[in-house]
């Protein structure tokens, strides 16, 4: 049984669509960031850098924390949705991606364009082109394939759950998916999948998917 430490933000919901589509038992506790509870000790014992998503392994007693530390390791304890051979690296080079680039950029985006409009002018236009960026690089990498890694036209791995949640804040970002039709496409048929509309409810209901 795995504790899921979370809340509703890219990186929480990361976790639970891929507990969704490992279909495994699994607690989610609800930790408010908003009113600090992730500054609260008893949850620094699982996370000690008070960020969500975390969690613990109850068969084990592993306690983890960073979103892809937790999905490498979900996956390959399961043993799915993770390429095999040297396509292993592609899909944990587009991971690094997420967790170094598109995450951490898409999140200044959330906080100078939709959080603190108009406070710096230079943030959010430095913020919004590096955003632009970003999706002109998925973009590319979607040409043609149906996921982001694995042979031919891709299979559906943790590369693309650590993706697919920032992707869903394209309101906030102000992005026109239209604009990048590779990721568009590819964003609506991750949408479209049960396990993926029912992770994006934990650890509550905020909104439906948003559709392009
Ligand atoms: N690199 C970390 C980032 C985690 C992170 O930034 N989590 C945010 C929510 S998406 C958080 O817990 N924020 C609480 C805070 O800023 O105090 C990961 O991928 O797990």
């Amino acid at each position: 049984m795995i504790d899921l430490y979370t809340w509703t933000t890219p990186n929480g919901r990361k976790v639970s669509i891929l507990l969704e589509e490992l279909g495994v038992p699994y607690n989610a506790h609800a930790v408010n960031i908003g009113a600090g509870e992730q500054h609260e000790p008893e949850f620094l014992k699982v996370s000690p850098n008070n960020r969500i998503p975390a969690i613990v392994d109850q068969d084990t007693g592993m306690t983890l924390m960073e979103s892809g530390a937790i999905m490498l390791y979900l996956a390959q304890k399961y043993d799915r949705f993770i390429c095999k051979g040297d396509e292993y690296w592609r899909m944990v080079e587009w991971l690094m991606w997420q967790m170094g680039g598109l995450g951490p950029m898409l999140g200044q985006v959330h906080h100078f364009v939709k959080y603190n409009k108009g406070t710096s002018e230079y943030a959010e236009e430095r913020y919004s082109k590096e955003a632009h960026r970003l999706y002109r690089v998925l973009n590319t990498r979607l040409e043609g394939r149906d996921f982001i890694a694995g042979d031919g036209k891709g299979e559906y791995t943790i590369a693309d759950m650590a993706c697919w949640p920032w992707v869903s804040r394209f309101e906030w970002q102000e992005m026109d998916l239209n604009a990048y039709p590779n990721v568009r496409d590819w964003y609506v048929r991750i949408a479209e999948r049960p396990a993926v509309q029912k992770g994006y409810q934990v650890p509550k209901f905020v909104n439906e998917i948003p559709m392009p």
